[in-house]
């Protein structure tokens, strides 16, 4: 009887614990696009992409509400919004720390103009009045190839915008490609106006006759991945495949995120993570998932400074309406930076948020000066096992 009235208060208390644990926030999960925000993009294989965009003063163009449809296949949510979160540029010199889309903004007149010839073959699109965002479609080359007959070539759809911050260029790419591939990049390009005194802390520029310095972009892309109908119940899984001492083996290993974590990139042991749905699966019963694919990692750095925020390589935390800026963020409810969004919330099946640091350092070279080719700054967001069989 006594055990019974203690079970009965255990499973009284526990559910009131769940139900407070569940109390979590999640972004509305409106679909439709503000009238003239939308952008989609069925390819001749039936496979597509939609989505909305906007753009903010800050963070400039936003995609939000990313959904694709693999060919023949149903149409399924991927992200819930996605942005460039910050950009902190670092001087080898110790100039200022500079905080770009928080201090100057990718958007307001900073967010360039777009001519027809900036965006060839597509449509460009006006915000404001302003012709601001290129969509086009362009070939992508094969998307596989096993013999002479089993081959195929394939198109993506580009979205992109150009930012100009103190005559440095910004072209800010997302490309949607038709097996569901996400590739996201950063180009930098413009003039690089700033001047060191050491030789040390740049690369003299000859024809300039003056030192370049020498600079860091730590990006923070900020991605709300909302995988299918129910934003409230993704996962995030960590994975590696770690070499034997002998090194002539690896060994998997799956571990399920359960709380927010800082984390970082272990080349030498594959380590990745993948965000996926609780409950929707392919038609072989594996669940739907995208997987964060680094590349450009040969830079990545923890920063010049001792910055928290420039420890880690990603940050996975429970989506909260007011963490906006990786860093910098203004609220006074919310943590000033990433690494104080990350405190402790449960991340199991939740409206969980990626943000990831991508980090590019320039040391400047003649054919610089100017304007700069555009380096590429880039990452993969790639399906996996989104559908039970390759969908091309
Ligand atoms: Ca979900
Ligand atoms: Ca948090
Ligand atoms: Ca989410």
């Amino acid at each position: 009887m006594k055990l019974s009235i203690i079970k009965t208060l255990f499973t009284l208390a526990a559910i009131a614990v769940f139900s407070i644990v569940n109390v979590a926030q999640a972004r509305p999960n409106n679909t439709s696009c503000p009238t003239g925000n939308t952008i989609s993009k069925t390819f001749s294989s039936g496979a597509a992409w939609d989505m909305c965009w906007g753009v903010r003063a800050e963070e400039g163009v936003v995609l939000s509400d990313v959904y694709y449809k693999p060919a023949n296949k149903i149409r399924r949510r991927v992200l819930g919004e996605a942005s460039l979160s910050q950009i902190q540029t670092e001087y080898d010199d110790g100039s200022a720390t500079e905080f770009l889309v928080t201090q100057y903004g990718l958007g307001g007149s900073n967010l360039q103009t777009l001519n027809a010839s900036m965006c060839q073959g597509g449509q460009v699109r006006r915000h404001n009045g302003r012709q601001v965002l290129c969509e086009v479609t362009k070939s992508n080359g094969y998307i596989y190839r096993s013999s002479n007959n089993t081959r195929r070539q394939g198109s993506k759809l580009d979205v992109y915008s150009a930012s100009n911050i103190n005559a440095r260029e910004f072209i800010i790419k997302w490309s949607f490609l038709e097996n569901g591939s996400i590739e996201v990049a950063s180009g930098l390009t413009g003039i690089f106006n700033k001047t060191a005194s050491n030789a040390v802390n740049g690369w003299p520029v000859t024809a300039q006759n003056r030192i370049a310095t020498g600079f860091t972009d730590h990006y923070f892309w900020r991605l709300d991945f909302d995988i299918a109908n129910d934003n409230g119940n993704d996962i995030i899984e960590q994975i590696m495949s770690i070499p034997s001492s002998d090194r002539l083996t690896k060994t998997k290993q799956v571990q399920t995120i359960s709380n927010e974590i800082a984390a970082s990139f272990t080349p030498s042991d594959k380590k990745f993570w993948r965000v996926k749905d609780q409950s929707v699966t392919n038609e072989a019963n594996q669940a739907i998932s995208y997987e964060m694919v680094a590349l450009n990692y040969a830079q990545q750095s923890k920063g010049n400074s001792n910055s928290q925020w420039l420890k880690n390589d990603m940050f996975l935390t429970q989506y909260n309406a007011c963490e906006r800026f990786a860093v910098q963020n203004p609220s006074n409810n919310c943590g000033t930076d990433v690494s104080q969004f990350v405190n402790g919330q449960n991340i199991n099946a939740k409206d969980v948020v990626v943000w990831y640091r991508l980090v590019h350092h320039t040391l400047p070279r003649d054919e610089d000066f100017s304007p700069a080719p555009i380096q590429w700054s880039h990452f993969i967001m790639l399906p996996r096992d989104w559908t039970s069989t390759n969908s091309l």
